[in-house]
């Protein structure tokens, strides 16, 4: 097993973590060794009476920002003289960042320690932000009260990229998410439920022509729901789907047979 990714978060509100590492592939990841995630709980580098994490902005202006200290406190304590390079990350998670994309998750996926700052308030003193921060990042244009969410986000998206982490009945996935068209309707038994039946093709053996359906049902959900994906990649549909349908997996090498 290659070492671990080792993940570390600044937040004001650790235990909302313990979901994401307890549940599902983060933590299967996790027992795998493939990836440690540590929360660490930004007030225990406050140091007075109320644990004030957050203040006024100078200048004026609505809200409050989280101070300067906690966050260069926090970082002497748990990495002491933390430099960036191309495998050590310092995130911040901010509606100012670059969109997340699952490129972005693949270029996580290589480091060896990635640290991430949730913000709240208003955001942070900017300060911290030019002394530390090597991404800023956010995952959507859409309101979210602080940079938790966003941080299990990124989380879990890079956790099942990690090698060993998902079986490689779902690699083909890694190869034909950004940028591709979308998935196409699927159905399982049985063929007929409350007089709601499956499309015949999908029953009818013909492999040639359940392909051609399921090329142009994907095609015609990517016309009405992304036309932003095809103007991406105007090629795609008339090209093969996907790289691989099946044998090994190109990042870890783990046959399709199995799982586990
Ligand atoms: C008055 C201005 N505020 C509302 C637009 C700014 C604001 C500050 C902090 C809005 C939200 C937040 C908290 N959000 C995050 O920290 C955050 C976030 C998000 O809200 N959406 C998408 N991605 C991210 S990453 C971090």
């Amino acid at each position: 097993m290659k070492q671990a990714l080792d993940v570390r978060v600044l937040t004001l509100f650790p235990g909302m973590f313990e979901t994401l590492t307890g549940h599902s592939i983060v933590k299967r990841a996790i027992e795998k060794g493939a990836l440690t995630v540590r929360a660490h709980d930004l007030r225990e580098y406050t140091h007075d009476r109320h644990r004030t994490a957050d203040d006024r902005p100078f200048g004026g202006g609505p809200g409050m920002l989280m101070k300067p200290e906690p966050i260069f406190e926090a970082m002497d304590d748990l990495m002491p003289g933390f430099r960036k390079t191309k495998t050590r990350r310092f995130v911040y998670l901010t509606p100012q960042g670059e969109p997340y994309t699952q490129r972005k998750a693949e270029e996580l996926a290589q480091c060896r320690q990635i640290v991430l700052l949730c913000g709240h308030y208003e955001g942070v003193d900017q300060r911290a932000v030019d002394r530390y921060a090597t991404d800023e990042i956010s995952i959507g244009d859409y309101v979210l009260t602080g940079g938790e969410l966003p941080a299990m986000v990124l989380i879990d998206s890079v956790a099942r990229l990690l090698p060993g982490t998902l079986g490689c009945a779902q690699s083909k996935e890694f190869e034909s998410f950004s940028g591709d068209l979308l998935e196409y309707p699927q159905y399982t038994r049985p063929a007929e439920y409350r007089g709601l039946k499956v499309p015949p093709v999908l029953l009818s053996g013909n492999h040639q022509a359940i392909e051609a359906w399921r090329r142009q049902q994907s095609l015609e959900r990517t016309r009405t729901r992304r036309p932003d994906l095809l103007a991406k990649a105007p090629d795609r549909g008339v090209k093969a789907k996907r790289g691989k349908e099946k044998g090994t997996c190109i990042r870890c090498s783990e046959s399709s047979k199995k799982n586990k």
